[in-house]
């Protein structure tokens, strides 16, 4: 029987209630300690990059507050974090010498959640390259996935003692769709062939640097990516071509990821609409693919909404489109449909192609715009609704036999959103831009007490 809205329910005891940032997001202090320039540092001075021509100089300042910020955490009683490490500040030139007081931050760091009883997940990459790899050709160039795995290793070697989990890549879609294709994020190219070829270096980097880690012997030791994850939904499911379309679209956004990194090659489907895009893929050397999929321990997911597709109109240089969302769903303030059924059915369908991976879902969130009102809190009860019908979907999905073990939800603290600047605020936390004060939401206090009871309360009811 389906619970009811209604219904309390309970999560597995095990399952990790934890949050999600990025160093480029948060950290601010670009120059402090030895960091090297990354392609975000140069992107966001590129007039007319990002609006009101915001940067991540300053961001949450969390490099200086890192303290603060895990009190914060400890505060709110969740019980894990994923954060990325910048790889400019360990590598400032993307090779070779490492910068001790970048390793000794991320040290200091992780000492502090792990004394919080918080654990670490950490990211690799998360998009802030550093720019002499970018000079260099950046992921175009074959040659940065092998810098990845040194700088892999170096991170492995320093903080592999107290981290089980690791995510090699974030997003590897994104970055070759609004980092190469579109020029809507850093390094800003506009490249079609470019874009395939710094996924697949993507994906052989993820590659590389799980061989490192289980290279190193540790037994528990774990290596994903964080996928961008979009559910292809049918504009009109009784139309045969919009079937197609939408499954061809799931290709190019889901399936040319998942599909090598767990042993199946690269899709026939969309390697053909590659092959008629950008002529032979000839980035793909023999024996990638049996890199790309040695190792992957788990499955990271990034969900916030869905894709509706139609046939023809034309997806860039594919034979489909995407469509308006439905006026009857609900959005989030940046207008996005808000559709948690497709979470539930995304775990299940992952579940079902790639059994018995575990899925960790890495990130998922909502921008509104609340603020402290009058009484100095932040009533943000659209987020709270969200969560609550996502988490019901994550429940739905466990009761199905989907192997989820957490939920990171993006994220922990408002932050820099790259080509949007600071407008969309994702965060449990508030923060005053002019005096970094943070505000714990409503949001925040709520998932909290979900945090710390594992029990989602009946729809609009409270935590006992
Ligand atoms: O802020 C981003 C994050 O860096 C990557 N995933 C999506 C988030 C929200 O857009």
């Amino acid at each position: 029987m389906t619970p009811a809205d209604s219904d309390a329910l309970r999560f597995p005891d095990r399952f990790r209630w934890g949050t999600s940032t990025s160093s480029y997001q948060v950290e601010g202090a670009v120059s402090a300690d030895g960091r090297g320039e990354s392609i975000w540092d140069r992107f966001c001075r590129v007039p007319g990059a990002v609006e009101n021509g915001d940067t991540g100089d300053v961001a949450c300042d969390q490099y200086r507050r890192g303290a603060e910020d895990i009190a914060l955490m400890a505060r709110l009683g969740t019980g894990a974090h994923r954060f990325s490490l910048a790889w400019p500040r360990i590598q400032p030139d993307g090779r070779g010498r490492v910068e001790k007081r970048g390793i000794d931050h991320y040290d200091r760091f992780i000492d502090g959640l792990l004394a919080e009883g918080i654990t670490p997940l950490v990211t690799l990459y998360h998009w802030d390259l550093p720019s002499a790899l970018q000079d260099a050709g950046g992921w175009r160039e074959r040659d940065t996935a092998k810098r990845f795995a040194e700088y892999a290793a170096v991170c492995f070697d320093a903080f592999g003692d107290r981290v089980r989990d690791w995510v090699t890549i974030n997003e590897p879609w994104i970055v070759g769709l609004l980092g190469h294709q579109l020029g809507l994020h850093a390094p800003g190219e506009e490249d079609l062939k470019a874009s395939v070829t710094v996924m697949h270096h993507l994906l052989l980097a993820h590659g590389l640097a799980a061989g490192e880690l289980h290279a190193r012997g540790r037994d528990d030791a774990r290596a994903g990516i964080a996928y961008s994850l979009f559910p292809s939904v049918p504009d009109d499911p009784a139309d045969p071509a919009d079937v197609a379309a939408a499954a061809g679209s799931d290709g190019y956004v889901n399936r040319w990821f998942l599909d090598p990194v767990h042993g199946r090659g690269y899709p026939e489907d969309m390697r053909e609409h590659w092959e008629r895009a950008v002529g032979e893929l000839d980035f793909v050397r023999d024996g990638d693919l049996g890199t790309i999929a040695s190792r992957s321990d788990f499955i990271g997911v990034n969900y916030y909404t869905r894709r509706i597709i139609g046939a023809g109109g034309g997806d860039g240089p594919w034979p489909w489109s995407v469509r308006p969302g439905r006026d009857d769903v609900e959005r989030t303030g940046l207008g996005w449909e808000i559709v948690p059924d497709d979470l539930e059915r995304l775990l299940v369908r992952l579940h079902r192609d790639y059994p018995g991976v575990p899925l960790l879902i890495t990130e998922n969130g909502a921008v509104y715009d609340d603020g402290p009102g009058d009484d100095g809190a932040v009533h943000d009860e659209r987020r709270i609704a969200f969560l609550d019908g996502h988490l019901r979907a994550v429940h739905r999905a466990i009761a199905a036999g989907a192997p989820v073990e957490g939920y990171y939800h993006w994220s922990l603290i408002d932050n820099f959103e790259w080509a949007m600047g600071y407008r969309p605020r994702f965060g449990l936390v508030h923060i005053d831009r002019a005096t970094q004060r943070r505000t714990v939401k409503d949001s925040g206090l709520w998932y909290g007490r979900l945090a710390a009871s594992g029990v989602l309360p009946p729809r609009g009811g409270a935590h006992r």
